[in-house]
């Protein structure tokens, strides 16, 4: 499948910008392997390849990325996850993988990632709660390790958990949301090109606050369907019920596809704030786009859906 470059309008990055930030990228990956140490992913990282077609917008500064985020096993506040999670312990950590596949197991993270081609994927993120940001991931596509998983027939569905450890993860302590936070995915939209096991961000590692080692993105869905610091994965063949559909039905649901057309019942969902440089409240809102603007890669897996009633 080729990707077309889209952009929002309002925002185009003139060449010189795109370019020098580019470099800057670059400069960061490279940086980083030659630091790492050779257990970590000095093997693999400078080895990414940037997909050009997924440059779009303006980029959200790496500050505003790793310093205003949702991770409630941290706390409720934005700037909980930064200030809280380094106490989470990211090494060793082991994902297991379950259900009905062919390759179960319990699976060291430095091992499982090596497997994979990492790429680099500049994508819009939109969040539930109407603001939006863009940001450079690294990773390897989900389609990869469902592959290496071999899902059985019966599979229709996979299913992720986050670490409960309320020693390391202190919003657990608490029952804001029943632990362990958990997602799930069809296996066609799991399956689908622009869907992301994510290890890294602006060419690092990612932050603890952005969930590593490991994390679930998938650009096109609200941004809570990317679940952070994964130690579990599942092949269902009923579809299971994630952490924010489990405490409001009537306003998460299973597919959280961005659709500027079906508002949350407490606020509309046409518009976002696009936090680029610096969060502010002058940020331009812009209009939402469908599937976040990726209905071209996406749309065909909801054909015939009736999407204000599957939300
Ligand atoms: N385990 C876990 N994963 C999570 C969350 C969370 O609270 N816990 N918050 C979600 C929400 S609501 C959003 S918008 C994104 C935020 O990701 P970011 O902080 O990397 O931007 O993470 C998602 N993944
Ligand atoms: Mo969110």
């Amino acid at each position: 499948m080729k990707f077309k470059n889209t952009h929002v309008d309002h925002q185009v990055t003139d060449e010189a910008t795109y370019l020098n930030r580019r470099q800057l990228i670059q400069a960061g990956v490279m940086g980083t392997a030659a630091l790492m140490s050779p257990s970590a992913w000095s093997l693999t990282l400078p080895k990414h390849q940037t997909n050009d077609a997924f440059v779009i917008d303006e980029l959200t500064s790496e500050k505003d990325a790793t310093t205003y985020n949702n991770f409630y096993e941290f706390g409720l506040s934005k700037s909980d996850p930064a200030e809280n999670a380094g106490s989470l312990k990211t090494a060793p950590w082991t994902v297991t993988i379950e259900g009905l596949c062919e390759n179960k197991g319990q699976f060291d993270i430095e091992q499982l990632v090596k497997q994979f081609q990492l790429e680099e994927r500049i994508y819009r993120m939109r969040c539930v709660e109407a603001w939006s940001m863009v940001i450079p991931w690294l990773g390897f596509k989900l389609a990869d390790l469902v592959k290496f998983c071999q899902p059985l027939s019966a599979a229709k569905y996979i299913y992720f958990e986050t670490l409960y450890d309320p020693k390391q993860m202190p919003g657990q302590r608490g029952r804001s949301i029943p632990w362990p936070y958990r997602e799930g995915l069809r296996l066609d939209e799991a399956m689908n090109e622009l869907t992301l096991m994510t290890v890294g961000m602006y060419g690092k590692k990612l932050p603890n606050q952005n969930g590593a080692p490991l994390r679930l993105i998938v650009p096109w869905k609200y941004g809570f369907k990317g679940i952070k610091s994964i130690v579990k994965i599942k092949f269902l063949d009923q579809q299971p019920v994630n952490s924010w559909q489990a405490i409001a039905p009537q306003e998460y649901g299973f597919y959280a596809n961005v659709n500027p057309q079906v508002d949350h019942p407490r606020w509309s969902q046409a518009t976002e704030r696009r936090i680029t440089g610096g969060f502010s409240l002058f940020n331009s809102r812009i209009k939402t786009q469908m599937f976040n603007g990726y209905g071209d890669y996406v749309a065909d897996l909801y054909k015939g859906m009736d999407l204000s009633r599957y939300y």
